[in-house]
């Protein structure tokens, strides 16, 4: 499965044109992405003036518009931009999403610390049992998988039953975008978990060759990587699709369609447009 996260919310339009902030280049972007192979799509929305927001209107328009116009599997970030309240980020699972990313514990993000406290985890967590989304389990070092394995241990299984993670690598305060980094998060997880893996910056193709190789899925887009290869920044988000394709393609691991990538992950059947 590839996801693509387009956008993000820590970098600015102005020092990356090709990020897709308005809810056209978003759309537009999402549906160009799914026919370059991607069958998810993680969601951070940004405001008139392109800086990042959690405006609730803002988002159910966006889902509804993903919805309509893709066939892609919905994630909303739940971790917004490092400047966000708790009570906004619980409240984007208000929009209805598929998917809602959860961060299993706090790091430094760079100068900043993205705050994950373990009662913040377990109210995100309730809530989207209640609201039947599908939990995306955000892990940015060793530590987080300990926390995420006690989140489970405690509140039971996910929305759907699926354990599906994310392994966000080389975050300047997470953990480093290595295979043997890699190898021991994976080793971490709880069993029959399925899960990604995404390495920021220079770390980006060495996490997606590790991770193909190891039997997980990919994580690509702007959200994580600006720069394509040395001294080459990233064209858009398709071309950092089209690389995830092709190296899945080589690996004998086809990228699932969004219909594949929605019975995989057991998320909720809300409507939305038809797949074949
Ligand atoms: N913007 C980062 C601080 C998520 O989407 O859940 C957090 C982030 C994770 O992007
Ligand atoms: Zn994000």
């Amino acid at each position: 499965m590839i996801t693509v996260a387009p956008t993000g919310a820590e970098t600015a339009k102005a020092d990356a044109p090709a990020l897709p902030v308005t809810p056209d280049e978003l759309v537009q972007t999402a549906q160009a992405c799914e026919a370059a192979g991607a069958a998810m799509i993680h969601v951070h929305i940004r405001d008139a003036e392109a800086a990042p927001t959690l405006d609730p209107v803002r988002l159910k328009d966006t889902v509804a518009a993903l919805r309509e116009q893709t066939g892609l599997v919905v994630q909303l970030s739940t971790g917004g931009s490092v400047r966000d309240p708790y009570e906004a980020r619980l409240a984007v699972l208000d929009a209805e999403p598929d998917s809602c990313s959860l961060t299993c514990g706090t790091v430094n993000f760079g100068d900043d610390v993205f705050l994950n406290p373990w009662p913040f985890m377990v109210e995100l967590y309730q809530r989207t049992q209640a609201a039947e989304v599908v939990p995306e389990f955000e892990l940015f070092d060793l530590g987080h998988v300990t926390a995420l394995n006690r989140l489970l241990d405690t509140f039971g299984a996910p929305y759907g039953g699926q354990v599906h993670c994310d392994l966000v690598m080389g975050v300047p305060g997470g953990m480093p975008g290595t295979t043997e980094a890699l190898v021991a998060a994976v080793r971490a997880l709880p069993a029959g978990a399925t899960w990604s893996a995404t390495g920021v910056g220079r770390t980006t193709l060495p996490v997606a060759l590790a991770a193909l190789s190891a039997g997980g899925h990919l994580r690509v887009g702007m959200e994580d990587t600006l720069t394509y290869a040395p001294n080459e920044p990233v064209r858009d988000n398709v071309q950092l699709v089209e690389r995830a394709r092709d190296l899945a393609r080589l690996a004998l691991r086809p990228a699932l369609t969004p219909a594949e990538a929605r019975s995989m992950l057991r998320v909720k059947d809300r409507g939305g447009k038809e797949v074949g």
